[in-house]
């Protein structure tokens, strides 16, 4: 239990306007998790998986199966401090609309606190948040992602915490029969960056009811980040051991569908290399005594895509979900495990889709929701680092961007300085796949990966990267690459193997960080001499290598046009110095 009185009081302010049966304080104990799952079990929400111990298969209503970002709100005092590529809405009126919505949305239910940490407890990175919720799904799923529970509110004390709200909205007033998956068609996931809370309604899935994750530890803490001098990013983390043993921490951003987790969990193709998972998500960054940005996984756990994840592409994943998870939205076997696209070479001959529905191979649609999910402990990961969970943090050496780009974009290319990165993290996108709205092979921007992640303006966040590369010197610095493992060749197909593979653009990181590696200077960044990328055993025909590394003159000076017309949305919060690398890279290529 806990004394805290802004969260005693806080709590019986929401209990009273929310009217729950019964309100249950998470003690985040074996004995709590295995009731909360009898409950779904004895109703038939959650299928026990036979083949993964203490795991379970859910599906979720069909049109609530993904993060709503048109009903995402920034509500900060002023509507310029969201930006331009954030929802707004004064928080005084959008306080109005909750609060109606809000009035006796669980009665018939029982409100669940939640005392979170993001990062190890006690750490001074960490943060504490308290979701209040009226799902079990929740509970379960943030037992897993963070740590919860007594030992947080023990940590707490007296001290400040995020306060987190999470409604389904689906009251059971007046003898209302529940159903398997409760939420409202009415949406809405808002952020008060100002006083630094959470409010979200209608939805029961992933980054809209998991608020540790997206709401808190990106949204609320790029804001804390901003005013405190650090970094909360949308960031993987791994280490990297070379057979001399010089382990070093890298950490990426990747727009969706990159391969982040991928990333995170490589399997090397080079012998006697090693990489390590600290985390697949986000990555929260102080400067230590030295100078040296030290970062921590403020997560405990992998909310990861099901589909096309499997022992080929990402074995580490596959092992980490084994046991003790939950899967939302895959498939289920007849012999009783889970099954999703690209898990198998060969397709099952009968499954229960995700829809609960008989799916064969014939049915022409996909098994598994294209965003389904695993919900894995971390430290069930083959390859979790030894430091993973320490709380000073691992010490980061390099940042990598990246992007989905079939044409200019080189593999891998080196900032020549900390402004010339922040250039290239704003810089990051992604050509569009598939039939994601839109024509495919359009450029979508996802600055720095934060498009749909910013808790204030853009062009501020820019501005605090460029700060940040004042707060300490170059040889401290992380140094900064773009990679892109998507180029493709003039008959269409992917130049680079990727996936283990990557090890060798990682390899050349880790010599450029050590000063060893030989590079070329080229208008756009350093690129890797000829020579310099190891290639050994690669089967890559010379014509293909030079087009992997090809800048050609006219692609660029495009590049920079779209990139100066992209810049003007951010109007005179842009700062000045990334003008100056768009001037600099143009007269680079024009030399
Ligand atoms: O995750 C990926 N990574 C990163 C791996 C550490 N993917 C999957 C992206 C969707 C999530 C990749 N896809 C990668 C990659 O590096 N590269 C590619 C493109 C590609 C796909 C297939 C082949 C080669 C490249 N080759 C064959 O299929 C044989
Ligand atoms: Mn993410």
């Amino acid at each position: 239990m806990t004394k805290n009185k802004k969260l005693l009081q806080w709590v019986d302010e929401i209990a009273k306007m929310t009217q729950p049966d019964k309100i249950h304080w998470c003690d985040g104990s074996e004995e709590e998790n295995n009731m909360l799952i009898k409950g779904y079990v004895d109703t038939g929400v959650f299928t026990p998986i036979l083949k993964r111990p203490n795991s379970y298969w859910v599906v979720s209503d069909p049109k609530d199966v993904a993060r709503v970002e048109d009903r995402t709100f920034i509500c900060s005092e002023k509507e310029i401090d969201a930006g331009p590529t954030n929802h707004w809405m004064a928080p005084k009126e959008m306080k109005k609309i909750l609060t109606g919505l809000y009035t006796g949305c669980m009665k018939g239910r029982t409100m669940y606190v939640i005392p979170f940490s993001m990062g190890p407890l006690g750490s001074n990175i960490s943060h504490i948040g308290i979701e209040i919720t009226d799902s079990p799904y929740v509970v379960i799923n943030m037992r897993i992602m963070t740590r919860m529970g007594q030992k947080v509110l023990d940590v707490l004390g007296d001290g400040e915490f995020v306060p987190c709200l999470h409604s389904v909205g689906y009251p059971l007033a007046d003898g209302k029969k529940d159903v398997a998956w409760p939420c409202n068609d009415e949406k809405y996931i808002c952020h008060f960056p100002e006083e630094r809370s959470i409010w979200s309604y209608g939805s029961g899935y992933g980054g809209n009811a998991l608020l540790g994750k997206k709401c808190f530890a990106l949204r609320i803490a790029s804001v804390l980040a901003r005013d405190g001098g650090w970094l909360a990013e949308h960031m993987l983390i791994l280490g990297i051991t070379p057979p001399n043993g010089e382990k070093k921490y890298i950490a990426a951003a990747f727009p969706s569908a990159c391969g982040k987790t991928n990333l995170a969990m490589l399997t090397p193709s080079i012998p006697g290399w090693k990489v390590e998972t600290v985390g697949d998500d986000i990555a929260w960054m102080k400067f230590g005594q030295d100078g040296r940005l030290y970062a921590i996984n403020p997560e405990a756990g992998f909310f990861g895509v099901a589909p096309g994840t499997s022992m080929k592409t990402n074995a580490n994943a596959m092992l980490s979900c084994e046991s003790n998870s939950i899967f939302t939205n895959v498939a289920f076997t007849d012999d009783g495990d889970v099954w999703w696209e690209g898990m198998t070479d060969e397709k099952p001959k009968h499954l229960i889709d995700w829809n609960k529905k008989d799916w064969t191979p014939e049915s022409g649609r996909p098994s598994s929701h294209p965003n389904s999910r695993f919900t894995a402990p971390a430290r069930q990961c083959p390859v979790i680092d030894p430091k993973w969970e320490d709380p000073k943090g691992v010490p980061i050496s390099a940042f990598l961007f990246g992007g989905r780009r079939a044409t200019f974009t080189p593999l891998i290319n080196e900032a020549y300085d900390w402004n010339h990165g922040v250039y290239m993290g704003s810089a990051c996108a992604s050509e569009t796949t598939a039939a994601a709205a839109g024509a495919v092979g359009t450029l979508r921007h996802d600055p720095f990966a934060m498009l749909p992640f910013c808790g204030y303006h853009m062009g501020d966040y820019f501005g605090h990267w460029i700060q940040i590369g004042k707060m300490s010197t170059a040889d401290k610095l992380p140094k900064i690459f773009f990679v892109n493992w998507f180029r493709k060749n003039d008959k269409g197909k992917f130049i680079w193997p990727g996936y283990g593979d990557n090890i060798r653009a990682l390899k050349w990181v880790i010599e450029r960080v050590n000063g060893t590696g030989k590079f070329v200077e080229t208008p756009i960044g350093r690129l890797p001499a000829e020579g310099a990328l190891d290639i050994e055993g690669l089967d890559i025909s010379p014509e293909d290598l030079k087009k992997l590394f090809s800048i050609e003159k006219e692609s660029g000076l495009a590049e920079v046009a779209e990139m100066r017309e992209y810049y003007k949305k951010f109007g005179d919060r842009l700062p000045k110095e990334l003008g100056v690398e768009l001037d600099k890279i143009e007269a680079r290529l024009k030399k």
